[in-house]
């Protein structure tokens, strides 16, 4: 056994979501979300669970705060919900709306946390939708106008600001995979999504820029670590279109202004080309205080003609599988990581999210043992340590999630929280994870 030590000034957090915890879904004048729209569409979420109630965060919020404070964390990372803000996306602002979350960054503050704010972590009000969503370029100007009533309300109060939650997501896992509101197909669509979005954190940290606002801002891209099955060369082509897929196609842009060629050439085979016009580039490019990442896994690709948009399937090389079935790949973590610094420079890095889903089993005495969440994040930790010593600059770590929420398509029946939500009650118990990540902060460290 050795012990890990991380360094002093290393942030340790949690995160969650608006959509996801929430609920009070028509309180204080929120308008409907796309979210609101999907999960209401039959088929499109397991059981038809909804984020309605949620984990009720907009009434308990001051528990929540609680568990935060006893646990130790030195910062909260959650998301704003634009509807709550402005109801039909632009036009007046709600001011409940924001006296909520008033009331949550005062509480952290008080309690000595810092927030951490994301502005879009999916919950696009409908209305926006309704005229075409993240494919409309006025979207954009919608969401900087957004934007910039949050930094002025919550500025000086903010040390780090992220604009977009997984622009991946936002685009092809829900406009060209239809796995997510608003639950297109089209590739062209995504692509165009994907786009705007970029352009809409540029605009945005122009915007803050502009404003002189405090604090640091960023942006969160989700990635994942594909390799090659194999040393042969069409293994190694179809791997690394899939891994630019999730990584360079977001990473590029924000730090290089360009789009990873080969990519741009496979997706105009598919019939899709970038929407780009004069400015955007740098628009997207504009420099940013840090890079968020979220990680979760990762895997093995080969050639496989007409496997999916890239010609590439997964090989199964015996990973331990999470109740997601995703693989736990920690090393994947130190590898992108490590990949992401060699390719794109010193910015800081924050883990923002990192977790896993496992099947919890509630005790009579309301405690969950869940021995494999604490193994996942032990795994990681030990990971994130490595990054350090090697000298990425990892300055802090999210764990994903807080509690047990709605896990999007998912519903309710997958669980990543560190703290359980017993559903019907609405009332709160921490899992063996939650001390387990007491304990590291406590320590700074543990012994592996
Ligand atoms: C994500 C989302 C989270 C998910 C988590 C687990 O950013 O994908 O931020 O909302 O719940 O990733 O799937």
């Amino acid at each position: 056994m050795a012990r890990i030590d991380f360094p002093k000034d290393f942030v340790w957090g949690t995160a969650t979501a608006s959509y996801q915890i929430e609920g009070a879904w028509q309180e204080d004048g929120r308008g409907p979300s796309i979210w609101d729209t999907f999960s209401k569409t039959p088929g499109k979420v397991f059981n038809g669970d909804n984020g309605d109630v949620a984990c009720d965060s907009y009434h308990r919020y001051e528990e929540d705060i609680a568990l935060l404070k006893k646990l130790g964390v030195k910062a909260y990372r959650f998301s704003i919900a634009w509807p709550r803000i402005f109801p039909q996306g632009t036009g007046e602002v709600n001011e409940k709306g924001l006296d909520y979350y008033r009331k949550v960054v005062d509480g952290l503050i008080a309690a000595g946390i810092e927030p951490c704010v994301t502005l879009y972590h999916w919950d696009l009000p409908q209305a926006l939708q309704d005229k075409g969503g993240w494919d409309n370029r006025d979207t954009i100007d919608a969401f900087v106008n957004y934007s910039e009533v949050i930094f002025k309300a919550f500025n000086g109060k903010i040390k780090q600001w992220i604009t977009f939650n997984e622009t991946w997501c936002v685009s092809f896992l829900s406009n060209y995979l239809g796995l997510h509101a608003p639950g297109n197909t089209d590739l062209q669509l995504a692509v165009n999504v994907a786009h705007h979005c970029m352009v809409a954190h540029g605009e945005a940290v122009k915007k803050f820029r502009e404003l002189g606002i405090e604090g640091e801002i960023g942006t969160t891209h989700n990635l994942y670590w594909f390799e090659p099955y194999s040393t042969s060369p069409e293994d190694a082509a179809a791997a690394r279109r899939n891994r630019a897929f999730n990584n360079e196609w977001f990473m590029e842009p924000t730090f290089k202004g360009t789009y990873p060629q080969f990519l741009v050439d496979w997706f105009k085979g598919k019939g899709a080309e970038v929407p780009i016009l004069p400015g955007d580039m740098e628009t997207i490019s504009q420099k940013i205080d840090f890079i968020g990442v979220n990680f979760y896994s990762g895997g093995f690709g080969r050639y496989k003609k007409d496997e999916g948009l890239f010609d590439c399937e997964e090989v199964q090389v015996g990973f331990d599988k999470t109740y997601m079935d995703w693989n736990v790949y920690a090393d994947g973590l130190y590898k992108v990581l490590s990949w992401a610094h060699e390719e794109y420079g010193d910015t800081p890095i924050y883990i923002t999210e990192n977790g896993a889903c496992y099947e919890d089993v509630l005790t009579e005495d309301n405690r969950v043992h869940d021995v494999l969440r604490k193994e996942y994040f032990k795994k990681h930790f030990i990971q994130c340590h490595r990054l350090i010593e090697s000298g990425v600059p990892l300055k802090g770590y999210f764990a994903w999630s807080l509690l047990d929420n709605f896990e999007w398509a998912e519903g309710y029946r997958k669980r990543f929280g560190i703290v359980y939500t017993n559903y019907e009650t609405l009332e709160r118990y921490p899992k063996d994870s939650y001390y387990f990540i007491q304990d590291v902060i406590k320590n700074n460290g543990f012994e592996a």
